[in-house]
């Protein structure tokens, strides 16, 4: 692994309309700003950012991790969290650092956001920091990189 691997953001259902929905829990930042942030902590490691509202293209996504050699990943997978064992078993495959990352704190809301699978097989999950969790975790896996290789 070198310098140039780069490593994967992806973003599950309905992430496409942060900043345009719900300002109160998600907060006024849009997608293409997190985008810019997440870039913009990566620095000179290259960074695939891409979100699906469809659970298959998630699931490839990490096989282009996976079969290209990404150094790690961060995922919002969203309700995918909850709900998808087809995700969960696309990342047990991966074998390097993965952050579990939300928006919100999904331990302070209902309950049907309470049960991560995702989160039994992530390095770390960061939650609650709003938008800015993204750049946090974008500098905690290249921390977990750099600590490993
Ligand atoms: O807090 C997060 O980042 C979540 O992953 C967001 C998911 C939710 O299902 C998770 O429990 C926590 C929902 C994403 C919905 O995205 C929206 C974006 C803008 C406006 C409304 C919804």
């Amino acid at each position: 692994m070198t310098a140039e691997t780069p490593i994967f953001v992806l973003n599950g259902p309905n992430l496409n309309r942060l900043g345009k929905r719900e300002p109160e829990i998600y907060g006024h930042t849009t997608l293409a700003e997190v985008e810019a942030m997440c870039r913009a902590a990566a620095g000179a490691r290259p960074l695939r950012f891409h979100q699906s509202n469809y659970e298959g293209q998630i699931v490839d996504w990490i096989h282009e991790a996976i079969e290209g050699g990404a150094a790690g990943i961060v995922i919002n997978p969203a309700a995918l969290t909850f709900t998808s064992i087809a995700v969960l078993d696309a990342l047990k495959m991966f074998p390097g650092p993965i952050i579990e990352l939300h928006i919100s704190n999904i331990h302070r809301r209902e309950a049907i956001y309470h049960n991560s699978l995702v989160s039994r097989i992530a390095t770390a999950v960061i939650a609650g920091l709003g938008p800015q969790g993204y750049g946090v975790a974008v500098r905690a896996l290249l921390g977990l990189i750099t600590r490993k290789s």
